[in-house]
């Protein structure tokens, strides 16, 4: 009976041994990519990004989505990474039509977080504003894909990106959800509006910290529109501290991250971008300056 409780006793310790390595190899990297809402006829891409990377070799990620709604263009690189290809999988000796694969392999594995990968899809003409479609990400451990520094199995936490026809509205939202179409000193008030005459539902407005804004309270960079179920951020060029707008608070931020670059990431340092050339420059800080001594 000892013996067989011993038996019992490694076998659980081996078990939970397994298990806990098991855990531990589903968050090698997390795939993530923002909703996003194309009109019918739209070219669109979706930014897909690696988060929380352990150290990336290779990988085949299998690209799942609506034939009959969507059409795959091409895909691009993202900025961690360069050479990603595309194959067509088939099965029973018949093209998968509602997939495309993405595969990349490298010798130096690829270390950093941030965009992997730009996916470009086209959004059939005939959809009415509203309709919905999903686009599935995930990684394909077969036939040795999907590989960590150490070539061992990577394993990729998938991402379920929503793609919603666009309601006809002056707010757009791009291909990480981002707005940037919402001007500086804008209440809350006049962006519901605006979004309920499109034809969103169920329109809130959230501050950075996920409290409900009231009405009188005006949109900042940094915020949330939750509408018709999807979630989308705000950005609004010239409002670096959520505030709405755009004054010598915002000058003195705008100068540190240049003294200082990283002080401000993610949709503040896009907003920081006023001439929107992809980078915070001194023409940025004296375009504020501008701005602020012009009134
Ligand atoms: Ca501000
Ligand atoms: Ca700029």
């Amino acid at each position: 009976m000892k013996r067989g409780a011993a038996f019992i006793l490694i076998t659980a310790i081996l078990f939970l041994c397994v298990g806990v390595s098991t855990v531990a190899q589903d968050t090698d990297g997390i795939l993530t990519a923002g909703n996003v809402t194309p009109n019918p006829g739209d070219t669109f891409s979706i930014s897909l990004y690696l988060d929380a990377n352990t150290s990336l070799n290779a990988f085949r990620l299998l690209v799942t989505y609506d034939q009959s709604i969507l059409t795959f263009v091409d895909v691009e690189d993202g900025a961690i990474l360069s050479g990603i290809g595309t194959m067509v999988r088939e099965v029973d000796g018949e093209p998968l039509t509602n997939e495309v694969a993405l595969v990349w392999n490298e010798a130096d594995p690829v270390e950093e977080n941030g965009l992997l990968c730009k996916l470009k899809f086209t959004l059939s003409e005939s959809l009415q504003p509203g309709a919905q479609t999903t686009v599935a990400v995930a990684g394909d451990p077969e036939e040795g894909w999907c590989l960590d520094g150490d070539l061992e199995l990577y394993e990729f936490v998938p991402v379920s990106v929503k793609v919603m026809v666009a309601y006809p509205c002056d707010i757009t939202f791009d291909g990480e959800g981002i707005t940037t179409d919402i001007a500086l000193n804008t209440p809350v008030s006049d962006v519901v509006s605006e979004l309920e005459s499109g034809g969103y539902t169920d329109v809130v407005i959230r501050d950075k910290d996920g409290t409900d804004k009231l009405w009188s309270a005006l949109v900042g960079t940094g915020d949330t529109i939750l509408a018709s179920g999807n979630v989308f951020t705000v950005c609004i060029p010239g409002d670096l501290n959520n505030d709405g707008t755009e004054s010598v608070t915002d000058y003195v931020i705008l100068r540190s991250q240049l003294l200082n670059p990283g002080i401000l990431s993610g949709v503040y340092e896009k907003a920081a971008d006023l001439n929107n050339d992809g980078s915070v420059s001194v023409t940025d800080y004296v375009t504020m300056r501008a701005h602020l001594l012009a009134r």
